[in-house]
Protein backbone atom coordinates (compact mmCIF):
# COMPACT_ATOMS: atom_id res chain seq x y z
CA UNK A 1 0.00 0.00 0.00
CA UNK A 2 2.60 2.25 0.43
CA UNK A 3 4.06 1.33 -3.19
CA UNK A 4 0.74 2.33 -4.36
CA UNK A 5 0.37 5.74 -1.93
CA UNK A 6 3.96 6.98 -3.37
CA UNK A 7 2.68 6.03 -7.32
CA UNK A 8 -0.35 8.21 -7.00
CA UNK A 9 1.72 10.96 -5.64
CA UNK A 10 4.32 10.29 -8.44
CA UNK A 11 1.48 9.95 -10.72
CA UNK A 12 -0.19 13.20 -9.42
CA UNK A 13 2.71 14.93 -9.50
CA UNK A 14 3.76 14.39 -12.88
CA UNK A 15 0.14 15.31 -14.15
CA UNK A 16 0.38 18.68 -12.39
CA UNK A 17 3.24 19.85 -13.71
CA UNK A 18 2.48 19.65 -17.63
CA UNK A 19 1.12 23.03 -18.86
CA UNK A 20 -2.28 22.51 -19.66
CA UNK A 21 -2.47 20.09 -16.32
CA UNK A 22 -6.71 20.53 -15.94
CA UNK A 23 -6.93 21.27 -12.30
CA UNK A 24 -9.88 20.37 -11.62
CA UNK A 25 -10.09 16.49 -12.75
CA UNK A 26 -6.99 16.06 -11.14
CA UNK A 27 -8.43 16.99 -7.93
CA UNK A 28 -11.49 14.59 -8.93
CA UNK A 29 -9.43 12.19 -10.05
CA UNK A 30 -7.17 11.79 -6.65
CA UNK A 31 -9.06 13.57 -3.98
CA UNK A 32 -12.92 13.36 -5.16
CA UNK A 33 -15.26 11.00 -3.41
CA UNK A 34 -14.06 8.36 -6.14
CA UNK A 35 -10.79 9.55 -6.21
CA UNK A 36 -7.75 7.48 -6.15
CA UNK A 37 -6.27 7.89 -2.69
CA UNK A 38 -9.62 7.86 -1.30
CA UNK A 39 -10.09 4.30 -2.61
CA UNK A 40 -7.23 3.96 -0.69
CA UNK A 41 -7.98 5.23 2.49
CA UNK A 42 -10.81 3.18 2.39
CA UNK A 43 -9.05 0.22 2.13
CA UNK A 44 -7.30 1.09 5.67
CA UNK A 45 -9.66 -1.05 7.27
CA UNK A 46 -7.95 -4.28 5.75
CA UNK A 47 -4.82 -3.14 7.54
CA UNK A 48 -3.40 -4.99 10.27
CA UNK A 49 -3.50 -2.47 13.45
CA UNK A 50 -0.12 -2.06 13.34
CA UNK A 51 0.65 -0.99 10.11
CA UNK A 52 -2.53 1.58 10.18
CA UNK A 53 -1.26 4.83 11.72
CA UNK A 54 2.20 4.49 9.44
CA UNK A 55 0.18 4.15 6.23
CA UNK A 56 -2.72 6.56 7.26
CA UNK A 57 0.38 9.21 7.55
CA UNK A 58 1.58 8.46 4.48
CA UNK A 59 -1.73 8.74 2.95
CA UNK A 60 -2.42 12.26 4.90
CA UNK A 61 0.75 13.57 3.63
CA UNK A 62 0.48 12.50 0.21
CA UNK A 63 -3.41 14.27 0.09
CA UNK A 64 -1.71 17.50 1.58
CA UNK A 65 0.94 17.41 -0.76
CA UNK A 66 -1.50 17.18 -4.17
CA UNK A 67 -3.57 19.73 -2.72
CA UNK A 68 -0.77 21.87 -2.16
CA UNK A 69 0.81 21.13 -5.81
CA UNK A 70 -2.84 21.80 -7.14
CA UNK A 71 -3.21 25.47 -5.01
CA UNK A 72 0.15 26.03 -6.27
CA UNK A 73 -0.50 25.80 -9.99
CA UNK A 74 -3.82 27.40 -9.48
CA UNK A 75 -1.65 30.53 -8.29
CA UNK A 76 0.47 30.36 -11.33
CA UNK A 77 -2.13 30.18 -13.60
CA UNK A 78 -3.96 33.36 -12.46
CA UNK A 79 -0.73 34.97 -12.93
CA UNK A 80 0.02 33.96 -16.70
CA UNK A 81 -3.77 34.93 -17.07
CA UNK A 82 -3.53 38.49 -15.76
CA UNK A 83 0.27 38.66 -17.30
CA UNK A 84 -1.94 37.61 -20.94
CA UNK A 85 -4.55 40.20 -20.12
CA UNK A 86 -2.45 43.17 -19.85
CA UNK A 87 -0.36 42.05 -22.52
CA UNK A 88 -3.48 42.12 -24.62
CA UNK A 89 -4.58 45.28 -23.07
CA UNK A 90 -1.70 47.48 -23.31
CA UNK A 91 -1.82 50.77 -24.89
CA UNK A 92 0.64 53.04 -27.05
CA UNK A 93 -0.03 56.27 -25.85
CA UNK A 94 1.92 57.16 -28.12
CA UNK A 95 -0.74 56.57 -31.15
CA UNK A 96 -2.98 59.67 -32.36
CA UNK A 97 -6.55 59.48 -30.39
CA UNK A 98 -9.74 59.12 -32.10
CA UNK A 99 -11.09 62.43 -32.36
CA UNK A 100 -14.74 63.06 -31.02
CA UNK A 101 -17.33 65.22 -32.26
CA UNK A 102 -17.91 68.44 -29.66
CA UNK A 103 -21.36 69.63 -30.35
CA UNK A 104 -22.24 73.27 -30.14
CA UNK A 105 -25.03 75.93 -30.14
CA UNK A 106 -26.62 76.61 -33.54
CA UNK A 107 -25.73 80.26 -34.52
CA UNK A 108 -29.16 81.81 -34.15
CA UNK A 109 -28.94 80.01 -30.40
CA UNK A 110 -25.45 81.48 -29.77
CA UNK A 111 -26.49 85.55 -30.80
CA UNK A 112 -30.05 84.94 -29.23
CA UNK A 113 -28.21 83.98 -26.03
CA UNK A 114 -25.68 86.72 -26.62
CA UNK A 115 -28.29 89.32 -27.00
CA UNK A 116 -30.49 88.11 -24.43
CA UNK A 117 -27.37 88.62 -21.91
CA UNK A 118 -26.61 91.76 -22.93
CA UNK A 119 -30.33 92.87 -22.18
CA UNK A 120 -30.37 91.27 -18.76
CA UNK A 121 -27.52 92.73 -18.36
CA UNK A 122 -29.85 96.12 -18.44
CA UNK A 123 -32.38 95.23 -16.28
CA UNK A 124 -34.88 93.43 -18.73
CA UNK A 125 -36.63 90.32 -17.97
CA UNK A 126 -36.95 87.54 -20.53
CA UNK A 127 -40.68 86.54 -20.60
CA UNK A 128 -41.75 83.79 -23.57
CA UNK A 129 -45.52 83.05 -25.01
CA UNK A 130 -47.68 80.67 -27.27
CA UNK A 131 -46.34 80.72 -30.87
CA UNK A 132 -50.74 79.83 -31.68
CA UNK A 133 -52.19 83.56 -30.88
CA UNK A 134 -55.70 85.10 -31.08
CA UNK A 135 -55.85 87.53 -33.88
CA UNK A 136 -56.93 90.06 -31.06
CA UNK A 137 -52.96 89.68 -29.48
CA UNK A 138 -51.48 89.57 -32.70
CA UNK A 139 -53.13 92.52 -34.40
CA UNK A 140 -56.08 93.81 -32.46
CA UNK A 141 -54.22 95.30 -29.92
CA UNK A 142 -51.23 96.49 -31.92
CA UNK A 143 -53.54 99.00 -33.37
CA UNK A 144 -53.93 96.60 -36.43
CA UNK A 145 -57.84 96.74 -36.94
CA UNK A 146 -59.25 94.04 -39.62
CA UNK A 147 -58.29 95.43 -43.25
CA UNK A 148 -55.36 97.63 -41.74
CA UNK A 149 -52.62 97.29 -44.80
CA UNK A 150 -50.37 96.32 -42.52
CA UNK A 151 -52.02 92.77 -41.65
CA UNK A 152 -50.55 92.08 -45.72
CA UNK A 153 -47.15 92.68 -45.32
CA UNK A 154 -47.89 90.52 -42.21
CA UNK A 155 -49.89 87.89 -43.62
CA UNK A 156 -49.52 84.95 -41.94
CA UNK A 157 -51.03 81.19 -41.76
CA UNK A 158 -54.43 81.21 -39.84
CA UNK A 159 -55.62 78.29 -37.98
CA UNK A 160 -58.97 79.80 -37.94
CA UNK A 161 -60.78 83.10 -38.64
CA UNK A 162 -59.89 84.08 -34.95
CA UNK A 163 -56.37 82.07 -34.46
CA UNK A 164 -53.11 82.08 -36.20
CA UNK A 165 -49.41 81.49 -35.77
CA UNK A 166 -47.92 85.35 -34.43
CA UNK A 167 -46.27 87.03 -37.09
CA UNK A 168 -44.19 89.04 -34.55
CA UNK A 169 -43.86 88.55 -30.25
CA UNK A 170 -45.42 91.53 -29.66
CA UNK A 171 -48.39 89.14 -28.10
CA UNK A 172 -46.33 88.45 -25.52
CA UNK A 173 -45.71 92.23 -24.17
CA UNK A 174 -49.63 92.93 -24.83
CA UNK A 175 -50.01 89.91 -22.23
CA UNK A 176 -47.65 91.38 -19.51
CA UNK A 177 -49.38 94.34 -20.05
CA UNK A 178 -52.72 93.23 -19.03
CA UNK A 179 -51.10 91.45 -16.11
CA UNK A 180 -48.32 93.56 -14.61
CA UNK A 181 -48.22 97.30 -13.66
CA UNK A 182 -45.63 99.11 -14.76
CA UNK A 183 -42.79 99.54 -14.53
CA UNK A 184 -42.41 96.83 -17.35
CA UNK A 185 -38.74 95.97 -18.75
CA UNK A 186 -39.16 93.00 -20.79
CA UNK A 187 -37.90 91.32 -23.90
CA UNK A 188 -39.70 88.43 -25.76
CA UNK A 189 -37.63 86.45 -28.07
CA UNK A 190 -39.02 83.22 -30.24
CA UNK A 191 -40.40 81.72 -33.21
CA UNK A 192 -42.37 84.00 -35.80
CA UNK A 193 -44.21 83.00 -38.99
CA UNK A 194 -44.80 85.05 -41.87
CA UNK A 195 -46.84 83.62 -45.31
CA UNK A 196 -43.51 84.47 -46.96
CA UNK A 197 -41.34 82.23 -49.99
CA UNK A 198 -38.52 80.72 -49.35
CA UNK A 199 -35.49 82.69 -50.51
CA UNK A 200 -32.21 83.64 -49.79
CA UNK A 201 -33.46 86.70 -47.30
CA UNK A 202 -36.87 85.48 -46.27
CA UNK A 203 -38.44 81.93 -44.86
CA UNK A 204 -42.16 81.49 -43.50
CA UNK A 205 -40.52 80.62 -39.88
CA UNK A 206 -37.80 82.63 -38.49
CA UNK A 207 -37.08 84.47 -35.05
CA UNK A 208 -37.07 87.83 -33.56
CA UNK A 209 -36.12 89.66 -30.16
CA UNK A 210 -38.61 92.29 -29.23
CA UNK A 211 -38.63 94.83 -26.29
CA UNK A 212 -40.74 96.84 -24.38
CA UNK A 213 -40.09 99.41 -21.67
CA UNK A 214 -43.10 101.05 -20.08
CA UNK A 215 -42.70 103.32 -16.76
CA UNK A 216 -43.67 106.98 -16.09
CA UNK A 217 -41.46 109.29 -17.87
CA UNK A 218 -40.31 106.97 -20.80
CA UNK A 219 -38.46 109.22 -23.49
CA UNK A 220 -37.11 108.22 -27.20
CA UNK A 221 -33.92 109.70 -25.39
CA UNK A 222 -34.10 106.27 -22.93
CA UNK A 223 -34.73 103.87 -26.60
CA UNK A 224 -31.79 105.58 -28.16
CA UNK A 225 -29.36 105.55 -25.11
CA UNK A 226 -30.07 101.95 -24.31
CA UNK A 227 -30.21 100.75 -28.15
CA UNK A 228 -26.71 102.96 -28.44
CA UNK A 229 -25.31 100.55 -25.38
CA UNK A 230 -26.94 97.22 -26.81
CA UNK A 231 -25.56 97.61 -30.43
CA UNK A 232 -21.71 99.02 -29.11
CA UNK A 233 -22.06 95.54 -26.90
CA UNK A 234 -23.25 93.50 -30.02
CA UNK A 235 -21.06 94.87 -32.61
CA UNK A 236 -17.97 96.75 -30.81
CA UNK A 237 -17.15 99.60 -28.86
CA UNK A 238 -16.61 101.87 -31.74
CA UNK A 239 -20.07 101.27 -33.03
CA UNK A 240 -22.79 104.21 -33.70
CA UNK A 241 -26.55 104.21 -34.56
CA UNK A 242 -28.54 106.27 -36.44
CA UNK A 243 -32.28 106.50 -36.44
CA UNK A 244 -34.21 107.09 -39.64
CA UNK A 245 -37.83 108.15 -39.65
CA UNK A 246 -40.40 104.94 -40.09
CA UNK A 247 -43.89 103.52 -39.97
CA UNK A 248 -45.40 101.43 -37.73
CA UNK A 249 -48.78 101.09 -36.29
CA UNK A 250 -48.02 99.76 -32.76
CA UNK A 251 -45.20 102.96 -32.09
CA UNK A 252 -45.94 106.66 -32.53
CA UNK A 253 -43.08 108.19 -33.67
CA UNK A 254 -41.29 104.99 -35.03
CA UNK A 255 -37.85 104.87 -36.72
CA UNK A 256 -35.79 102.13 -38.46
CA UNK A 257 -32.12 101.74 -36.76
CA UNK A 258 -29.49 101.74 -38.66
CA UNK A 259 -25.63 100.99 -37.18
CA UNK A 260 -22.22 101.79 -38.18
CA UNK A 261 -20.97 99.28 -40.52
CA UNK A 262 -18.65 97.20 -38.39
CA UNK A 263 -16.43 95.85 -41.14
CA UNK A 264 -15.41 99.57 -42.63
CA UNK A 265 -16.43 101.38 -39.70
CA UNK A 266 -18.36 103.80 -42.04
CA UNK A 267 -16.57 104.32 -45.02
CA UNK A 268 -18.26 101.88 -47.11
CA UNK A 269 -17.92 98.14 -48.68
CA UNK A 270 -19.16 94.98 -49.43
CA UNK A 271 -20.72 93.71 -46.07
CA UNK A 272 -22.74 97.57 -45.87
CA UNK A 273 -23.29 97.49 -49.42
CA UNK A 274 -21.17 100.98 -49.74
CA UNK A 275 -23.54 102.44 -47.38
CA UNK A 276 -21.38 102.77 -44.43
CA UNK A 277 -24.76 102.09 -42.32
CA UNK A 278 -26.52 98.68 -41.86
CA UNK A 279 -30.37 98.14 -40.38
CA UNK A 280 -30.85 96.16 -37.94
CA UNK A 281 -34.40 97.16 -36.21
CA UNK A 282 -37.43 98.93 -35.98
CA UNK A 283 -38.36 100.90 -32.61
CA UNK A 284 -40.54 103.54 -31.46
CA UNK A 285 -43.20 104.90 -28.64
CA UNK A 286 -45.20 102.43 -27.98
CA UNK A 287 -48.88 103.78 -29.58
CA UNK A 288 -51.45 105.30 -26.79
CA UNK A 289 -54.06 103.18 -28.04
CA UNK A 290 -51.70 100.25 -27.56
CA UNK A 291 -51.19 101.11 -23.83
CA UNK A 292 -54.61 102.04 -23.50
CA UNK A 293 -55.95 98.85 -24.71
CA UNK A 294 -53.83 97.35 -22.16
CA UNK A 295 -55.01 98.99 -19.51
CA UNK A 296 -52.47 101.54 -19.13
CA UNK A 297 -53.22 105.12 -19.12
CA UNK A 298 -51.32 106.97 -21.62
CA UNK A 299 -51.78 110.55 -19.71
CA UNK A 300 -49.60 109.17 -16.89
CA UNK A 301 -47.06 106.04 -18.73
CA UNK A 302 -44.94 106.32 -21.51
CA UNK A 303 -42.97 103.34 -23.38
CA UNK A 304 -40.93 102.71 -25.90
CA UNK A 305 -40.78 99.19 -27.92
CA UNK A 306 -38.14 97.61 -30.90
CA UNK A 307 -37.81 94.52 -32.61
CA UNK A 308 -35.86 92.53 -34.53
CA UNK A 309 -34.74 89.74 -36.23
CA UNK A 310 -32.42 87.56 -35.32
CA UNK A 311 -31.50 85.49 -38.20
CA UNK A 312 -30.25 89.17 -40.07
CA UNK A 313 -28.17 90.09 -37.14
CA UNK A 314 -26.56 86.58 -37.63
CA UNK A 315 -26.45 86.92 -41.40
CA UNK A 316 -24.25 90.43 -40.58
CA UNK A 317 -22.36 89.97 -37.58
CA UNK A 318 -21.38 86.38 -39.88
CA UNK A 319 -21.40 88.21 -43.00
CA UNK A 320 -23.60 85.00 -44.22
CA UNK A 321 -25.65 85.56 -47.53
CA UNK A 322 -28.56 82.96 -47.89
CA UNK A 323 -30.49 82.72 -44.80
CA UNK A 324 -31.53 78.50 -45.77
CA UNK A 325 -28.10 77.91 -44.34
CA UNK A 326 -28.94 78.13 -41.07
CA UNK A 327 -32.19 75.74 -41.35
CA UNK A 328 -30.26 72.98 -43.23
CA UNK A 329 -28.38 71.57 -40.67
CA UNK A 330 -25.44 71.23 -42.78
CA UNK A 331 -22.59 70.40 -40.40
CA UNK A 332 -19.84 71.77 -42.41
CA UNK A 333 -21.60 75.29 -42.46
CA UNK A 334 -22.25 74.57 -38.35
CA UNK A 335 -19.36 73.85 -37.71
CA UNK A 336 -17.69 77.00 -38.39
CA UNK A 337 -19.75 79.24 -35.40
C1 LIG B 1 -46.02 96.32 -28.18
C2 LIG B 1 -45.90 97.60 -28.71
C3 LIG B 1 -44.98 97.82 -29.68
C4 LIG B 1 -42.32 96.19 -31.49
C5 LIG B 1 -41.61 96.74 -32.67
C6 LIG B 1 -40.58 96.82 -34.60
C7 LIG B 1 -40.66 98.13 -34.31
C8 LIG B 1 -39.97 96.28 -35.84
C9 LIG B 1 -39.46 94.34 -37.12
C10 LIG B 1 -38.01 94.12 -37.06
C11 LIG B 1 -37.61 93.17 -38.13
C12 LIG B 1 -40.06 92.98 -37.30
O1 LIG B 1 -38.53 90.91 -37.52
S1 LIG B 1 -38.89 92.06 -38.20
O2 LIG B 1 -39.38 91.93 -39.53
N1 LIG B 1 -39.98 94.95 -35.96
O3 LIG B 1 -39.50 97.00 -36.68
N2 LIG B 1 -41.14 96.02 -33.66
S2 LIG B 1 -41.40 98.35 -32.85
O4 LIG B 1 -43.26 97.10 -31.08
C13 LIG B 1 -44.15 96.82 -30.12
C14 LIG B 1 -44.26 95.58 -29.58
C15 LIG B 1 -45.20 95.32 -28.60
C16 LIG B 1 -47.04 96.06 -27.13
Amino acid sequence: MREKLEEIRARASAQLSEINADLEAIRIKYLGKKGELTAVLRNMGSLSPEERPAIGAIANEVRTYIENAIAERMKEKKKDALGEKLEAERIDVTMPGTAVDVGRRHPLAKVRKEMEDIFIGMGFSVVEGPEVEYDYYNFQALNIPENHPARDTQDTFYITDKILLRSQTSPVQVRTMEKQKPPIRIISPGRVYRSDEVDATHSPLFHQLEGLVVDKGITMGDLKGMLETFAKTMFGESTRIRFRPHHFPFTEPSAEVDVSCFSCGGKGCRLCKNEGWIEILGAGMVHPNVLRGCGIDPEVYSGFAFGMGIERIVMTKYNIDDMRLLYENDMRFLGQF
